[in-house]
């Protein structure tokens, strides 16, 4: 049925393998973006600096919206973390938020794909498998985890697509909980292990990405996480520009996240506090 309507209305909705939704929430006139939390399970700065954004959303809670980019959790293998330390108060510190009346969206990362129905109905957020277009003010935005756009990393996309198959997800929910979680402490530390900053380029967004992305009509903004390194430029770097690509940085490195307003995007503090914009940076 899907397929029969979208070769009549000649809409794509996947990206690089990656399926696409859209918001249902443009009309929150204020829209928070973050990604890669990390939020280990002793919780520590990361989830103070959440709580921080999340308090001051609420503020304002019918007219704000967050959207969360991905790698929410430091690794997330089995609904057993959901109970545990300093992840059950990320839970509620969630859940009370969406029960304030704020529109909380969650892009699941490379770290914490097998997240699933139960975080949904412990947190009251929208969880996202792909990647989410929203409106901001006039901008047109796709919002990607950012995991895919790394094409150079060929090892880890063929890993990504088996991983993501049914029956792995299956498996997630029938593990025992110290079988997943054991599973997720040899993901996390093998990828902090294998990060070299002169190989760098293997785990950066592509050119190639870029342009697959833009190729969609009704897009002029890409905004993802992922990569830990924040810019924000136009796209293509030279020539015309056809869209503008914002990076976000680690928020567990110092709480620096977006903010989507009236007066357009401004990267902010963990306080709300105004920055100046990061470097526009090339991607080859
Ligand atoms: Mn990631």
């Amino acid at each position: 049925m899907d397929l029969l309507t979208d070769s009549m209305t000649g809409c794509r909705d996947e990206v690089l393998g990656t399926r696409l939704e859209s918001a249902t929430d443009d009309d929150r006139s204020v829209t928070v973006l973050l990604s890669d939390l990390h939020v280990p399970r002793t919780g520590g700065a990361a989830l103070d600096d959440l709580r921080t954004v999340l308090a001051r959303a609420r503020v304002a809670a019918e007219d704000t919206r967050v959207v969360i980019a991905g790698d929410l959790f430091e690794v997330y293998t089995h609904k057993a973390q959901l109970r545990m330390g300093a992840w059950a108060q990320l839970v509620e510190e969630l859940a009370r938020t969406s029960a304030a009346g704020v529109s909380i969206t969650v892009l699941v990362g490379n770290r914490d794909f097998l997240l699933g129905p139960r975080f949904v109905a412990r947190t009251g957020v929208r969880l996202c498998h792909g990647g989410l277009r929203l409106r901001l003010g006039e901008r047109r935005v796709l919002c990607l985890h950012g995991d895919e756009l790394c094409l150079r990393d060929e090892g880890y996309q063929r890993a990504k697509a088996w991983l993501r198959t049914g029956w792995i997800r299956a498996l997630g929910g029938v593990l025992p909980a110290k079988v997943g979680i054991k599973i997720g402490e040899r993901i996390r530390a093998n990828s902090h292990g294998t990060f070299d900053p002169a190989r760098a380029a293997r785990y950066d967004a592509t050119a190639a990405a870029l342009d697959a992305v833009f190729s969609f009509p009704d897009l002029d903004t890409l905004v993802f996480g992922h990569v830990h390194r924040e810019s924000r430029g136009p796209w293509p770097a030279v020539g015309p520009p056809r869209g503008e690509v914002v990076v976000l940085p680690a928020f567990d490195e110092a709480g620096v996240h977006l903010r989507a307003d009236g007066s357009g995007l401004t990267f902010v503090d963990r306080d709300g506090c105004p920055l100046p914009d990061p470097s526009p940076r090339q991607f080859t």
